[in-house]
């Protein structure tokens, strides 16, 4: 008989996520997540495209960053809502942090 001790360490997030999809479909929001290297040229292609788009479309934009609100400044400047998080020591965003944030501006 085989015991099978392992466990998905993203079962947690992988739920999270499902949430997270199923409130974006029932609400129509498309969620883009952009994910580079640091000065990829994330935030430019932000600038961008919402410039090209913010007519068009509802735009607004969860920024994550180690630290500062740069970034999101740099949105906020062409009148898009845009909210920062500063994950202080992690480099990415988990499926929580995008649900509570998507939450609290709804
Ligand atoms: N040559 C070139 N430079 C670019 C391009 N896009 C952005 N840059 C430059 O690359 C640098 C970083 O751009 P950002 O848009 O701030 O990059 P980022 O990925 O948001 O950076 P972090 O948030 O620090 O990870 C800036 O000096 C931009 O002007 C591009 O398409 N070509
Ligand atoms: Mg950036």
């Amino acid at each position: 008989m085989k015991i099978k001790l392992q466990e998905d360490v993203l079962k947690d997030q992988n739920l999270a996520a499902a949430f997270n999809r199923e409130t974006f479909q029932k609400n129509h929001t498309l969620v883009i997540n952009l994910m580079s290297s640091p000065g990829a040229g994330k935030t430019s292609l932000l600038e961008k495209t919402v410039k090209a788009l913010m007519n068009e479309f509802h735009i607004a934009v969860i920024e994550g960053d180690l630290a500062t609100e740069r970034d999101a400044e740099r949105l906020r400047s062409l009148g898009i809502e845009t909210v920062q998080i500063n994950t202080g020591g992690g480099c990415h965003l988990d499926a929580r942090m995008i649900a509570k944030t998507y939450q609290n501006s709804n």
